[in-house]
């Protein structure tokens, strides 16, 4: 993809959006400094309740989580705010614009070995629950060896990177990106052999006949940014186990169905794309299928 070649900031970049959800997206863009900041310190902690998911908490999580929050809070933006690590929502000023939906630390299992991990962000203007189709902008950040986010705001999706030598501001990187025609890489998260027979037998085809490239870093943000760069797919399916699958239809599925659409990919629960599905409630788990569109009919047609 390439890269432009004058740098535009990020502030520049998405003034052609309504000034509040710029504002909104700009101010968690300025979050990245103090939550990389902080990282390093906080890297061993484990909390002692467990989330309510009954998962353990890393001390980074339940942080960052409050830190984020407190940020959204003070912009005046955010009137509610979902999170994967809150039990209930927070809600603030009734007449601000805006319902959040956070997964503060998405792949936090991969602080301790400093692999990939991020943030994941949906912006609505409705309160929850209610489809993802109404999503007024989705975004995600990686924390990698480099600092990225990737928006869609209905007017593309475009990922921008923290200059260190700019005071860590972003800057445009790529613009209106799409998945590449031929997709070239396969993540696969849980247990393959817990895969539905169906499913197991099509991850067989894609690494086979398809020639996808396996590669899988276990923190959703990491599997999906190398499928929006190079093509392919990544699924976290239903697996005989675990009928619903692991990963959140709000906080994970949707935002990032709703960026992976808008590059000209698909995303599926199996069935329907993850941006149809209703949610009985945020917290609602789903099998995860996004990536190529050819791809992803292909899981649908095994489904059926
Ligand atoms: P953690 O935040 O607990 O590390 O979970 C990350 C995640 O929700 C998602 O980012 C990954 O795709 C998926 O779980 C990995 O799960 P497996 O370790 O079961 O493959």
């Amino acid at each position: 993809m390439p890269v432009p070649e004058k740098q535009i900031s990020l502030e520049e970049h998405v003034r052609e959006l309504d000034s509040e959800l710029s504002g909104l997206i700009c101010a968690i863009g300025g979050m990245t400094v103090p939550l990389r900041n902080e990282f390093p310190h906080r890297l061993m902690g484990v909390q002692n309740a467990p989330n309510k998911y009954g998962e353990v908490v890393a001390e980074l999580d339940s942080w960052a989580n409050g830190f984020i929050c407190d940020s959204l809070i003070k912009t005046g933006l955010v009137r509610k705010i979902y999170s994967e690590e809150l039990e209930r929502p927070l809600t603030y000023n009734a007449s601000a614009p805006f319902v959040v939906t956070l997964d503060p630390l998405d792949g936090s299992s991969n602080i301790a070995s400093n692999n990939p991990f991020g943030t994941i962000v949906g912006i609505y203007k409705k309160d929850l629950p209610c489809k993802g189709s109404n999503l007024v902008a989705s975004l995600f950040k990686l924390y990698g060896p480099i600092t990225t986010i990737v928006l869609a705001a209905k007017k593309g999706v475009h990922e921008y990177v923290a200059h260190r030598k700019g005071g860590h501001k972003y800057v445009l990187l790529h613009e209106k990106m799409k998945l590449p025609e031929k997709g070239k890489v396969i993540g696969f998260g849980g247990d393959i052999t817990d895969y539905p027979d169906a499913i197991y037998k099509y991850t067989k085809i894609l690494v086979k006949e398809k020639k996808l490239k396996l590669r899988y870093c276990g923190a959703f943000v990491g599997d999906f940014s190398q499928v929006l760069h190079y093509g392919g797919m990544f699924m976290y399916p239903a697996l005989k186990s675990k009928p619903e699958g692991k990963l959140r239809l709000t906080y994970e599925g949707i935002p990032m169905g709703n960026i992976v659409e808008q590059a000209g990919g698909a995303s599926s629960n199996g069935k329907i794309s993850l941006l149809d599905v209703m949610p009985k409630n945020v917290d609602e788990r789903t099998p995860v299928y996004v990536g190529n569109r050819e791809l992803i009919e292909g899981i649908k047609k095994a489904l059926t």
